[in-house]
């Protein structure tokens, strides 16, 4: 076992035992409008209207991202649009969101949406959601359950998006004349399991896989967080000596690895020692990207709120509705990211 593994090893063992001891409750405050359960057990609006109630399983609050997701779904599901949105805050398990799925079943909720934390272990409670007649719709992750358990996904194409990190990779080394040069890439990874993580690394390695000298000398799990993402960078940096591109899963993770980089007493950026690829394309990203410290951002849009109203106005409405939808999304460098910085609304 090499002794950049063994060091993993020694590090996350510690990371678990510290994490044991310090971990929040980080719980959303439940949205809950000025109300009144009435004795049949539905939830009115103090109008006398009958809201729509929505059941929201959210990962956590890992990210910038996933925060900017959040306040997509909470801003589009209102009190004053007819509904009562309920969050639940997982972190980061999925046993806490089969929980609140089953709680929500209890309370005869008329929606259930679930951002799944990975693809896998959901066919069980995603039928009793089916048995109990409360339509499931997904949220930014998949899952890889029968799609007659889920209603409809509204999410991103995270295949595409590792596709389009390797493209750039590609026009980047042409441009500089290195394309068929050794090149070390080291990959910071999203949650393993994931859809987002596994569209990721696919759609990256089915491009790279066709470069023999394109080096991918490690992939770690960087937890999409920005601790994780430097702890993970530092140990890359002391094991491997020559690092020519890092790809980051999310920005969160790439402000880590830039942390540790720095402090190795490296650069990053458009001629910097290491090439930053990084995906999510949050604000503060973007304006490392406009300082040329990042090289590329591959966007991956959290507005998914009003997709899933419209969604819901459709059942509402009896009307039919896609399995699938994907928010529109680009890939942003120095060349481009200005005209769009100001405009960002996350
Ligand atoms: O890239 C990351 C978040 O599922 C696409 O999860 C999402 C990912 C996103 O923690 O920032």
């Amino acid at each position: 076992m090499s002794w950049c593994k063994v060091r993993k090893m020694v590090a996350a063992l510690a990371a678990i035992m510290t994490a044991g001891l310090i971990w929040g409750c980080g719980a959303f405050q439940d949205i809950r409008p000025e109300a009144e359960e009435e004795a049949d057990g539905r939830i009115y609006a103090q109008d006398n209207g009958e809201l729509i109630i929505v059941g929201f399983s959210q990962i956590g609050s890992e990210s910038i991202w996933r925060t900017a997701n959040t306040n997509s779904i909470q801003r589009a599901l209102t009190k004053e649009r007819g509904y009562f949105l309920i969050t639940d805050n997982a972190r980061q398990k999925q046993e806490n969101q089969i929980k609140a799925i089953r709680r929500y079943i209890s309370q005869r909720v008329d929606y259930i949406v679930l951002s799944p934390i990975t693809e896998s272990g959901w066919d069980t409670v995603l039928e009793e959601a089916r048995e109990a007649g409360i339509p499931v719709i997904l949220a930014d992750r998949s899952v890889d359950s029968d799609e007659s358990l889920y209603t409809t996904w509204v999410g991103t194409n995270s295949l595409q998006e590792g596709e389009r990190a390797a493209r750039w990779l590609e026009g980047n080394l042409k441009e500089k004349n290195r394309l068929y040069e050794d090149i070390n890439i080291v990959i910071l990874q999203g949650t393993p399991g994931s859809s987002a993580e596994a569209g990721r690394t696919a759609g990256f390695d089915s491009i790279a896989s066709r470069y023999g000298n394109w080096h991918i000398l490690d992939r770690q799990n960087g937890e999409f967080t920005t601790a994780k993402g430097k702890e993970v960078m530092a140990q890359y940096l002391s094991c491997y000596p020559d690092i020519d591109v890092v790809v980051s899963q999310n920005d969160d993770m790439t402000f880590g690895a830039m942390e540790a980089i720095a402090e190795a007493g490296l650069t990053t950026g458009i001629g910097g020692d290491i090439t930053i690829i990084s995906f999510d394309a949050v604000k503060e990203a973007l304006e490392l990207v406009r300082q040329g410290k990042i090289n590329v951002d591959i966007e991956c849009n959290p507005e998914q709120g009003e997709y899933i109203h419209d969604v819901i106005q459709k059942l509402e409405q009896g009307s039919p509705v896609e399995k699938a939808y994907e928010v529109e999304e680009m890939v942003f460098t120095h060349r481009n990211v200005a005209q769009y910085l100001a405009g960002r609304t996350y």
